[in-house]
């Protein structure tokens, strides 16, 4: 499966006979694996599936989304330009360079030195700007505009939201008819995982399954929105999960989450608790992810989703849970090893 996919993607690469042939027939991400954990099953009294994006080419999600934006506006394009804390920028680079056309990746000073690396791996140019993601994300714009690059936003698009949503088809082809997800957990940033796990949950029919919304403390901005009633800014971004350190979440998001129709439960947890889920995942599932996709896992592992159901604020779960294992890049031995000291864990 993953050799045909590669293959596809190769594709994309060689003369077409017309422009639009790779953006028709092809797509630049994987069809993940779903594992039950074990483990976590064990746990939480309950079957706990994970889809392993971290198991995408660019090392999260993103390429879902990014690919296929990048197909329906970059075809064309004289070069793309991303403000990223850092996989976004990975999955727009990926694309960018499978579609031949030149990529510059906007990062703040505050992503990992390891995430430059990559990027330039992936053929990038990479520019660093601004401490945190909303600066970085100014200066791509004025690049883009200056340039003329297509703008590649990471999380606030409707096309990234189609293009996340297919992990939800992949998930119910997997599942098999008559089985549906008793609740998704899922990390939120600036909101486009969420928004694209709706849009998923949408077109399978799923609206009625509760998603579980995770951020870490001082990197809260949906869970500050939904508090206010309104889309706040946050006045600075102070977690180590600098992937989910969006200043503003994204309108759509903010929306979601005031449906009537739709069951969205924010919850924060803590940098110590989201690394201590991070180690606890590379113990037991033996896969290392970054602090963006441990905020989620930390609400297995810190035991909050059963406090959930304790307090009746998520129901007891019809069928099983769904994780939503993120992945991410801005992550190595050294790495976790420099936030354990700066986490005190
Ligand atoms: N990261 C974005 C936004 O950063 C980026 O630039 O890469 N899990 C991982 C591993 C992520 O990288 C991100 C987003 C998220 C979760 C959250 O996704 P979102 O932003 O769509 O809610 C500032």
């Amino acid at each position: 499966m993953y050799l045909i996919y590669v293959e596809d993607s190769d594709y994309c690469r060689r003369p077409h006979s017309s422009p639009t042939d790779c953006t028709m027939t092809q797509h630049f991400h994987l069809n993940t694996p779903l594992l039950e954990s074990v483990s976590m099953s064990k746990l939480l009294g309950a079957t706990v599936y994970l889809k392993m994006e971290n198991s995408q080419p660019s090392g999260s999600f993103k390429i879902r989304g990014i690919g296929h934006l990048c197909q329906q506006l970059a075809g064309q394009s004289r070069g793309v330009v991303c403000a990223s804390g850092g996989n976004a920028g990975l999955a727009a680079a990926y694309a960018a360079r499978k579609m031949g056309v030149p990529a510059t990746i906007v990062v703040p000073s505050s992503s990992p030195q390891l995430v430059f690396k990559r990027l330039q791996d992936q053929g990038a140019t990479v520019k660093i700007t601004g401490k945190v993601w909303d600066d970085a994300n100014a200066e791509a714009l004025r690049l883009a505009e200056a340039e003329g690059l297509t703008f590649v936003p990471p999380f606030d698009h409707p096309l990234l939201w189609q293009g996340h949503a297919s992990m939800i088809t992949e998930v119910a082809a997997a599942l098999g008819p008559g089985v549906k997800p008793g609740a998704v957990l899922l990390s939120v940033g600036g909101g486009g995982l969420l928004c694209g796990v709706i849009q998923g949950l949408k077109d399978v029919g799923w609206t009625d399954v509760p998603v579980i919304a995770m951020e870490t403390v001082g990197a809260h901005s949906f869970n500050a929105a939904v508090k206010a009633g309104k889309v706040v800014t946050l006045d600075d971004i102070t977690s180590e999960a600098k992937c989910l350190g969006a200043k503003t979440v994204c309108q759509q998001a903010f929306e979601y989450s005031q449906s009537n129709n739709l069951r969205i439960i924010s919850e924060l947890v803590t940098d110590q608790q989201a690394l201590h889920a991070i180690q606890l995942f590379l113990d037991e599932e033996r896969v290392l992810v970054e602090m963006a996709c441990g905020a989620a896992l930390a609400a297995v592992y810190s035991g909050l989703i059963l406090r959930l159901q304790e307090e009746g604020r998520l129901p007891a779960l019809s069928g099983p849970l769904l994780v939503i294992v993120c992945g991410g890049s801005s992550i190595n031995m050294e790495q976790l090893t420099d936030l354990k000291h700066k986490l005190q864990i």
